[in-house]
């Protein structure tokens, strides 16, 4: 496969300046008659006279030239483009293909789902739909018609507003009409026999909007949560960005099956169900709240997205990091921002730090790609979202506000880059972030390492700051980036020193006599003196994670737990946390590979213990704070992943935990337990959080008590929180038997629902006891499961790769070529999934030499497999490269 590179971009040759599309949708497939409104584009960087248009897997049945036919010799056509030459400066091109959405296993383009059809054209799925310029930069006004037959699809949507209707015989149709232009990887499609729940909302300007959600009618019961969720991101966006909604109505649509989580085209958002179908008894608390964000997200993307929008596929960044730092800092107002904030990093510093030193690691902006769906990464998302989040905070919130408002106005209606983006932000600011723009085109995660220095005498205190960043494919070298680093200083009773910043010593936001400063790291090596500081402090660095960086500094375990009971920063005091239970894992890990045995250090129980004491602090944060780091944080911050030792480890401090601490679990269960209830308020959801935490604790400890207490829970759950979390606790817990009969019930009081499945799916999968390979090859089975859903693929398939370490990784290879196997099975079918359940597959450089080799061999065959497709092929070889 080619490989397509950023330095190569060029503007188009033709400009599309209305698209008018009709749909004929029949049983055995489609017809797509596409009039295109094309002139020369008088920007072009040199005009060619060679219209090349996008197209794969099209019939083409007709093509017309300002009303005439054009012969087969008039133009050439082969598997990914129509090529026309000697074309006037302004003509109507009309496109006839004929397609099957029947036969459509990719899930791009038209296709259907249950028994509706749908669509899904980011990135480059239009082009499965008629020929075009599928390219994001090709702005176009859009009208399109469906018709289809009245009694299977008496719903069909569009983007923009119906204009008009009509039917005839056992037929009808709609035309829509979009009046902003978009690019057509914006564009949308839905018919079917569908019901909606309706809504409306009043913009800041005193327009109503009709809001609807399209389900199928089984869930007409499970759109409140959405639609809530939906009105709260509308009042966000004018609130904090002073973005109101456009159109007349925004509707969404449920589908069940869909390649990713959700899709923000112009008026018409699709949805895969699991990410917008809730109520209370059949979904956990982590649903709705993971709904509200991705409904936010995909509002916010019709500012942040479509009225802005991407050149190319480089900038996916400009969107996406944008609109995930503005999800979050939505979720971070609605709900607890600390605990949110725990929440993104620790998916950061597991999944996307993982991603930056492995094969695949990319820039925010990458420079090249064979296939752009592998760049839907938590590179171009997460850390571009941090990337923003730093801009935040080098501009504080107001001028951050004008920056946006000025890259909205300036760009409104345009295709933009992550560069004019940045441009906005410095010309509000004043700012020079010429070094800044590092963070977009250098890749790997930077490693702060800092030391300290007190001096009494002259009461200043110093911080020395390196800065360095490991090589990645295609960069050996990095330049310095610049990095805000938040600093507070702890006296001894706990309490935030206010700092002053000696003059020449480097800059930091704020002002002197604050109690946390963003100092700018800029150099690869930079100090920082404080003065007036009146004892040695101890260090909070990085407070809330103010940079995707590691940080190196070494700090004790008594320090830890002083941070952990006192720092002001709520991410720190659970970051502190974080690193006391890693540093004492890593210490029995060493020890094991020696053949030693050390004791487990009693501060991190007492640290433990204490939390569990803590009456008084937020419960949805103390449920982090009892978290013990999973397999995946450890194996990212191992040189080398010895998957035993990690698994072994674990298991020593669930059975120590168990041991020390099953008392105080089980009365903080019990007194939780209490008081949770079944409301969705946040306080609510964090008392279950807490409680379900405390039970899955006494689990894995092996506590006899929380088989009883589970299956309790079980019967008498009035949520799917504590239905789900009893059944995941016995899982995971001590008794067999008692887990596989907790199965049984639960398939059979929720087979009917696949949603819920999935998790059933997931919970088995995942785990160390029920899920060792013979039991993932009975639920590929299973009647529930199918190959053709993604999500199912993913509840089992991606389960075990990702995150069932003691089967996927078993040491005779058999967990890595069955997935080997369920890779080219899903290459045949869905190029998209089969990439993505590649990732762990990818890692094995990292893993201990045998199994390290056993993952090398599974990657080679599959390299070897006929027909791989571009997505498939472009992972694998970068892996083994
Ligand atoms: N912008 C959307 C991207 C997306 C997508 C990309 C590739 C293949 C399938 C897809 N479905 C949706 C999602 C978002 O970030 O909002
Ligand atoms: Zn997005």
């Amino acid at each position: 496969p080619r490989t397509i590179y950023l330095k190569d971009y060029r503007k188009p040759d033709f400009l599309i300046d209305a698209t008018d599309l009709n749909f004929q949708l029949y049983e055995d497939g489609a017809r797509v008659t596409s009039q295109l409104h094309i002139r020369r584009n008088p920007d072009a960087d040199a005009f060619r006279d060679v219209l090349e248009l996008d197209g794969v897997e099209l019939q083409l049945e007709r093509l017309l030239l300002d009303g005439r036919t054009l012969n087969p010799d008039e133009y050439q056509l082969d598997d990914e483009t129509l090529r026309l030459e000697r074309l006037p400066k302004q003509f109507v091109l009309t496109v006839v293909t004929w397609i099957k959405p029947q036969e459509n296993t990719c899930l791009e383009g038209l296709y259907r789902s249950s028994s509706m059809f749908c669509t899904q054209c980011e990135a480059e799925g239009f082009r499965r739909i008629t020929y075009y310029l599928d390219r994001p930069d090709v702005m176009s006004s859009f009208t399109t018609t469906i018709e289809a037959e009245k009694s299977r699809y008496p719903v069909l949507l569009s983007n923009g507003n119906p204009v008009a209707s009509g039917e005839s015989g056992d037929r009808h149709w709609v035309k829509w009409e979009d009046p902003f232009k978009k690019p057509c990887y914006l564009f949308a499609l839905v018919a079917g026999d569908l019901e909606w729940v309706e809504d409306s909302f009043t913009t800041m300007s005193g327009r109503e909007v009709q809001l609807r959600i399209y389900v199928e009618p089984q869930d007409l019961n499970k759109c409140s949560h959405a639609m809530d969720s939906l009105k709260r991101s509308m009042t966000w966006d004018e609130e904090v960005y002073g973005r109101e909604y456009d159109l007349d109505i925004f509707n969404i649509v449920a589908v069940s099956d869909f390649n990713m989580g959700a899709m923000e085209n112009k008026g018409l958002n699709i949805f895969n169900s699991s990410c917008v179908l809730a109520n209370p008894e059949t979904s956990t608390d982590s649903a709705f709240q993971r709904i509200e964000a991705i409904v936010a997200h995909e509002y916010f993307h019709n500012w942040s997205g479509n009225r802005v929008t991407c050149r190319d596929w480089f900038q996916l960044s400009l969107k996406e990091g944008f609109t995930v730092f503005r999800d979050a800092e939505f979720s971070a107002d609605m709900h607890s921002r600390a605990v949110k904030r725990i929440e993104d990093v620790a998916l950061l510093r597991t999944m996307q730090f993982a991603e930056d030193a492995g094969p695949m690691s990319h820039p925010v902006r990458p420079d090249s790609y064979m296939e752009i769906s592998n760049f839907y990464t938590l590179t171009v998302y997460e850390k571009g979202s941090e990337v923003v989040r730093m801009l935040h905070t080098l501009l504080e919130p107001e001028k951050f506000r004008e920056g946006s408002d000025l890259y909205f106005s300036r760009f409104d209606g345009q295709a933009v880059t992550t560069d004019d983006f940045v441009a906005c932000m410095e010309e509000v600011s004043g700012q020079d972030f010429t070094q800044f723009k590092r963070w977009y085109s250098q890749s790997g995660t930077p490693v702060l390492t800092v030391t300290d220095h007190y001096d009494a005498e002259t009461s200043e205190y110093r911080l020395d700051v390196k800065q360095s960043c490991p090589p990645t494919p295609g960069q050996q070298e990095k330049q310095p980036f610049q990095i805000p680093l938040a600093v507070g200083l702890l006296d001894g009773s706990g309490k935030d020193m206010p700092l002053t910043l000696k003059a020449g010593q480097g800059d930091a936001s704020g002002a002197d006599g604050d109690l946390t400063r963003n100092i700018l790291v800029r150099e690869s090596e930079q100090s920082f003196v404080f003065t007036g500081v009146t004892e040695k402090p101890t260090p909070s660095l990085l407070r809330s994670f103010s940079a995707p960086v590691r940080l190196n500094y070494p700090y004790d375990r008594n320090q830890l737990t002083f941070l952990m009971s006192f720092d002001s920063d709520g991410f720190n005091r659970w970051d502190a946390g974080q690193k006391l239970a890693v540093s004492v894992f890593n210490e029995l890990i060493n020890a094991e590979l020696k053949g030693e045995q050390v004791d487990i250090d009693e501060r991190y129980i007492d640290a433990m213990r204490q939390v569990l004491l803590d009456d008084k602090g937020d419960h949805a944060m103390l449920a982090k704070m009892v978290q013990v780091p999973g397999v995946s944080l450890l194996a990212e911050q191992a040189e080398v992943v010895h998957v035993d030792a990690i698994l072994n480890a674990r298991q020593r401090v669930h059975e120590r935990i168990g041991a020390s601490l099953s008392e105080l679990l089980l009365s903080k269960y019990r007194q939780l337990h209490a008081q949770s209830g079944n409301a969705l308020d946040s306080v609510s959801m964090g008392l279950r959080a807490y409680k379900n935490a405390c039970l899955m604790l006494l689990a894995q400890g092996g506590a006899q008590e929380s088989v009883a207490l589970a299956k309790l829970q079980m019967q008498q759950a009035q949520t799917m929180t504590d239905e789900f979390g009893a059944l995941a606790a016995l899982v995971n817990g001590p008794d067999i038997e008692a887990a596989q009969s907790a199965l049984a019930d639960f398939l059979c009081k929720w087979k009917k629902d696949q949603l819920v499945m999935e998790q059933w799916f997931s919970v088995q999968a995942a785990s160390e006891r029920h899920g060792a390979l013979d039991s993932i090859q009975a639920l590929t089975a299973h009647e529930l499961f199918s190959e053709r859903n993604p999500n199912k693929v993913r509840s089992v398939i991606g389960t075990f790769g990702g995150q069932n370490w003691r089967h996927f990784h078993a040491a005779d290879g058999s967990g890595y070529r069955f997935l080997r196997e369920w890779i080219i099975k899903m290459d045949g079918l869905n190029p998209q999934i089969a990439s993505r359940l590649l990732t762990p597959l990818t890692r094995w450089r990292k893993l201990e030499p045998q199994r390290s080799a056993l993952m090398q061999k599974e990657l080679q065959e599959i390299m070897a497999h006929p027909g791989l497709s571009r997505d498939a092929y472009e992972v694998v070889s970068k892996s083994l490269k």
